[in-house]
């Protein structure tokens, strides 16, 4: 089998060579295993295999300590398995805080080794240059673009055009009947996904889907701050640290842009009272978007008050720049212990502890790259309408309706969205009619910026190339039509392969997402600065309390923190899926979180564990 496949690696790198005759000999991309190819001309090329673990002309021939390795590595589907059941033997490592530690440690190295860093190529350099490497304004990119003078855009292989994109997004991708996240990811997850996602995923249209406005290239909260030190000025009050705010029924909203002067995305029919202005100025769009800026505006603003309490000597700008470093620090450990620990659906507990990496090599710092943005469009979450309290909104009447926020309030939003299951990323068809335009924009800009295959990003994050279409999909019907359309299973686009992979076993995604998700969020997560030694302590939170709430931050304490009355359960799985027990907001969750849990809420989940 595995002498059969290396005949036919070896025949089709051949075959590579001998089509791409006259052409550029790099198209058959024949270096293996992270190998850089340079053409030597029309018809020679050269392999740099420097520190790959492999020899020989095309990287394939591995060094002694590689062989062994890689005959030892589980495949990521065993480790996946290892990780989402014996869910006994877990709880026992979880307890064990060396043996967490150690498992936390080779998660976040061996996932970050993935990432070049610095970053190297972006969509106009396919080879190393001080240009791409200093020009902040590209998403960097973590394989260089197919070249242009290649046979097929994909290289060598497949048919000579691609499939129309929108053909392909409506026999592929587009929804037929809503199909539920087996792991019962809620609209909070959704909502919050896309509001963090934001601050480092801002193509600039203008000048095209492969430049970005986010020059921060991380988690610098620029969504709640804005991206430009001007934008920042208008939002802030320019007392004891704050941000500008309204209060609406005695609650705090967000200032409206005609107070604030800030540029936001509005259409002409909202009315100025409705005109919310925040850090992104897109965040108009849908309620869910606007719920997390109003939970962390009042976060921003909480802090600043147990701050001033604590240095009353502190002037305005000391404040807020000590409350941005915790907000960030919150939102990484909300990510990693929350966010990911949810996605992820392990046993094994996730933790955030920068002092893990101290004595590895790391570095401390990060590029968002253009492939990591392509794979965050997990359209697929958005449900066919949005359920708030007893009234059901369809996409029109939902996106832009600003004032739902403020006419349900964040206490009944955060229960609601708690409530409602979001959609499956991966196993095709699950894009709903009315954001399938961004699913074809997504396949489009990929073409645009001349993207590998699918199987060529596999292979650069450690995993085996598909073998075949009914290997991407794990059935008949969707993998015909893929063969239909681009002929070879190499061909296959990054884009619509990550969205019709087969699911791994109640999952909301396939291999690949994971594979090549994981490695790109846990870098970016890390390599902020706040998680370097010279940052990472209390003083640079403004002592014990500042790092103390960074360290006990969660979802359920954010939402809790800043709501009047009971605080509702907010959660990132909705309840009915959780297994028995492992869901209880009890007087001790309460007790954690500093306040009342919504007594009603309580019952309710709890009859639904009884
Ligand atoms: C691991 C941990 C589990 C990983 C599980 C899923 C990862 C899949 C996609 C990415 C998920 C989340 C992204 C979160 C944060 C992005 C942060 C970016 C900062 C610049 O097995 O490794």
């Amino acid at each position: 089998m595995g002498m059969n496949r290396s005949i036919a690696a070896v025949l089709l790198l051949t075959l590579g060579i001998l089509v791409c005759e006259g052409g550029n000999p790099c198209c058959s991309q024949p270096c293996q295993n992270r190998g850089v190819c340079t053409a030597m001309g029309a018809d020679d090329y050269e392999c740099d295999c420097t520190r790959t673990g492999y020899y020989g002309q095309n990287c394939t021939t591995p060094e002694f300590f590689t062989w062994i390795k890689i005959t030892l590595k589980p495949t990521p589907n065993t480790v996946h398995y290892l990780l989402t059941h014996f869910k006994g033997l877990w709880n026992i490592i979880n307890n064990i805080s060396f043996l967490r530690d150690a498992i936390m440690k080779y998660v976040l190295t061996s996932r970050s080794h993935l990432i070049d860093s610095p970053p190297t190529y972006n969509a106009d350099y396919h080879y190393k240059s001080w240009e791409s490497y200093s020009n902040l304004s590209y998403y960097t990119r973590t394989l260089p673009p197919v070249p242009k003078d290649c046979p097929t855009p994909m290289g060598v292989v497949g048919k000579k055009e691609l499939p129309d994109a929108t053909l392909l997004a409506e026999k592929l991708l587009q929804r037929r009947a809503f199909i539920p996240d087996p792991q019962g990811s809620s609209l909070m997850f959704a909502f919050f996904a896309q509001h963090f996602t934001h601050q480092f995923f801002k193509s600039d249209m203008k000048k095209g889907p492969a430049f970005t406005k986010a020059q921060g290239h991380g988690v610098d909260l620029s969504h709640i701050y804005g991206d430009t030190l001007e934008r920042q000025h208008k939002l802030r009050l320019m007392k004891d640290g704050k941000m500008r705010y309204q209060v609406v029924d005695g609650e705090v909203y967000p200032p409206l842009v005609s107070e604030v002067g800030v540029e936001m995305h509005y259409p002409p029919h909202i009315a100025q009272s409705d005109r919310f202005a925040v850090g992104h100025e897109a965040f108009g769009l849908v309620p869910g978007l606007m719920m997390y800026a109003t939970i962390w505006l009042r976060e921003h603003n909480r802090v600043c008050d147990v701050m001033k309490e604590i240095h009353p000597d502190w002037d305005d700008d000391r404040l807020f720049q000590t409350a941005r470093l915790i907000l960030i620090g919150e939102t990484i450990k909300i990510v990693i212990e929350d966010y990911v620990q949810h996605l992820s659906g392990y046993n094994f507990k996730l933790k955030f502890d920068p002092e893990l990496l101290f004595k590895q090599q790391f570095q401390y710092q990060n590029r968002i790259s253009s492939e990591f943005n392509t794979l965050y469009h997990w359209h697929p979450l958005m449900p066919d309408s949005f359920l708030i309290e007893d009234q059901e909104y369809n996409y029109k009447q939902f996106v832009f309706n600003t004032s739902v926020v403020t006419e349900h309030g964040i206490n009944h939003l955060v229960d609601s969205f708690t409530k409602q299951v979001s959609g499956r990323v991966a196993g095709g068809r699950n894009v709903p009619g009315a954001v399938m335009y961004v699913a074809i924009k997504s396949i489009e800009n990929s073409r645009k910026m001349r993207y590998q295959s699918l199987n060529a990003y596999r292979k650069r994050f450690s995993m085996k190339p598909y073998s075949s279409f009914e290997d991407i999909t794990g059935e008949k019907e969707m993998a015909g039509l893929l063969e239909e359309m681009y002929g070879h299973v190499d061909a296959v686009e990054l884009y619509p392969g990550l969205l019709v992979e087969k699911p791994r076993d109640n999952a909301i995604f396939g291999e690949t997402m994971v594979e090549m998700g994981a490695p790109y969020s846990l870098k970016g997560l890390m390599g902020n600065p706040i998680c370097s030694p010279e940052y990472w302590k209390p003083s640079t939170f403004g002592g014990s309390v500042g790092y103390d709430i960074v360290n006990t931050a969660s979802l359920q304490r954010l939402v809790c923190n800043n709501v009047k009355g009971p605080c509702p359960v907010a959660s990132f799985q909705v309840p009915d899926v959780k297994e028995t027990g492992s869901f209880t907001i009890n007087s001790s969750t309460a007790q954690a979180v500093g306040r009342e849990v919504n007594p009603t809420v309580i019952l309710k989940e709890r009859s639904t564990e009884l």
